[in-house]
């Protein structure tokens, strides 16, 4: 297969390079970490190696080394899209090169001719409870194509570990080209009360869920389909839905298995499900004000938010420092098209306020907006007004960043992750004093 090509002599460099790594600077000390980091969920802690993906406290992600603003504007786009390509920004984290336009179609046509759902994978979708969430459709959906599996069908017939990336690149294709038939059936099952409609043929991978969910007339949302889902697709492997992912995978459970643990971790509040929350909230301040509220309402009632415990969804960061990039790419999206959206006013009022008062306020580390203060409401523009959806739309979008990692896990033999657990009272004795 041309990928497995193109990706095989990639992968015996990054092998020697690491094992040189490996041989050489073994005992190379890389930094130091104090009891704090034990209790604060491991931030600030460089613990995971992955050439793929990278995300700077300021400049936030970068792809192979280019920014949010590179990726979209050097990724290639057909003839009358301003966005590119998803097929692009999977070439470009598996290669790790800027791909030509043929070959960002060749990997859309690789997604296309895999991208059917399989009957039963539909069948067991409508038979779930109507109050079921939509991300856990998402995640059993995944779940339920594990059977088809060609990492673990060959893991079976004794795979050769030099192997493993091999099957686990097909598995990438595979599960990747069947995400937005995965989404679009949830949205015909669960909202619309429709048939499932088959893949188009000739669509590009992300407009083909606006196909698939009967919007294929609505040129603006396919554009939208486009950007969100490149935006959304990788942000390193630190975070909770990637981490769970490449912990799984260490087991060697297969992408399926990984992909479906991702999904709930996405499905949290702190995490992708922000996005859903912080429509939602800002539906809240148009409802208690009638349409946007004044600056000083709107700092009011930010305050109330905060001084009610909750917190303000779509800002802070666990790594950024600065607002997101993935944000102001929407932003901008938003302003050429549709400034005059109401809900959309009200974001960038948010982002004129919140950050001084979630200063003010001194808790958080980052008073800066992430990808979640907007996305919602650029898919509530376009119609899709079922909040709840939003995260299977940001996982869509992830499964790309998170199998191109673990294709390269496998290919560059990443072990089986067990960090050792200690109890307090270790912990106790270990500095020198005692539980009282
Ligand atoms: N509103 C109110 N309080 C906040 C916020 C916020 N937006 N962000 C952080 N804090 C609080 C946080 O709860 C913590 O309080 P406590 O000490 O009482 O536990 C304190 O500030 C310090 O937190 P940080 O170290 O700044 O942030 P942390 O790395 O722990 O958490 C988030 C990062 C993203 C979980 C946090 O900023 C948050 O809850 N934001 C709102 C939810 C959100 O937008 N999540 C989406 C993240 C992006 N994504 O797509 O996954
Ligand atoms: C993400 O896109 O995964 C979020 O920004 C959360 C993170 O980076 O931890």
């Amino acid at each position: 297969m041309w990928l497995h090509d193109l990706l095989e002599g990639k992968i015996e460099q990054q092998r020697q390079r690491m094992e040189r790594l490996l041989q050489k600077y073994g005992d190379f000390k890389l930094g130091e970490f104090q009891l704090r980091h034990l209790l604060n969920g491991m931030r600030g802690l460089d613990l995971l190696v992955s050439d793929v993906s990278y995300v700077d406290p300021i400049d936030g992600l970068r792809i192979r080394d280019l920014s949010v603003e590179e990726v979209l504007k050097k990724l290639p786009r057909t003839q009358g899209n301003e966005m590119p390509l998803a097929g692009g920004v999977y070439f470009l984290g598996l290669i790790g090169e800027i791909p030509t336009l043929d070959e960002a179609l060749k990997v859309e046509e690789e997604w296309r001719r895999r991208s059917d759902l399989p009957y039963h994978v539909a069948d067991m979708l409508r038979s779930m409870p109507q109050d079921t969430h939509p991300m856990v459709m998402f995640s059993q959906a995944i779940l339920a194509l594990q059977s088809r599996s060609e990492f673990t069908l060959q893991y079976k017939n004794n795979l050769r570990k030099v192997d493993y990336w091999r099957p686990t690149l097909m598995d990438s294709l595979n599960l990747v080209s069947k995400t937005p038939a995965i989404a679009a059936a949830i949205y015909n099952i669960k909202y619309l009360k429709r048939d499932l409609v088959p893949p188009s043929q000739t669509s590009d991978w992300s407009s083909n869920f606006a196909y698939m969910i009967h919007k294929d007339w609505d040129e603006q949302f396919k554009e939208l389909c486009r950007l969100f889902f490149i935006i959304h697709s990788d942000q390193g492997i630190g975070n909770v839905s990637g981490h769970t992912a490449w912990l799984v995978n260490s087991a060697l459970s297969d992408i399926y298995f990984s992909c479906s643990a991702a999904i709930n971790g996405l499905a949290g509040p702190l995490h992708g499900r922000a996005n859903q929350d912080t429509l939602e909230w800002l539906l809240g301040i148009i409802h208690e004000y009638g349409s946007c509220p004044t600056e000083e309402q709107l700092e009011g009632y930010i305050w109330d938010t905060l001084n009610s415990g909750k917190i303000v969804p779509g800002y802070g960061h666990p790594v950024l420092r600065h607002t997101d990039p993935r944000f102001i790419a929407q932003l901008e999206f938003s302003q050429k098209r549709f400034e005059e959206d109401d809900i959309l006013r009200l974001v960038k009022m948010v982002y004129k306020i919140a950050p001084k008062v979630l200063s003010e306020h001194g808790k958080t580390r980052n008073p800066w907006p992430n990808i979640d203060a907007i996305s919602g409401s650029l898919l509530y523009h376009c119609g899709i007004k079922e909040y709840d959806f939003y995260t299977v739309l940001f996982g869509v979008g992830r499964v790309i960043g998170i199998t191109i990692n673990l294709v390269w896990a496998r290919a560059l033999f990443a072990p089986l992750e067990r960090p050792q657990s200690i109890t307090l009272d270790n912990l106790e004795q270990r500095i020198g004093q005692f539980a009282e």
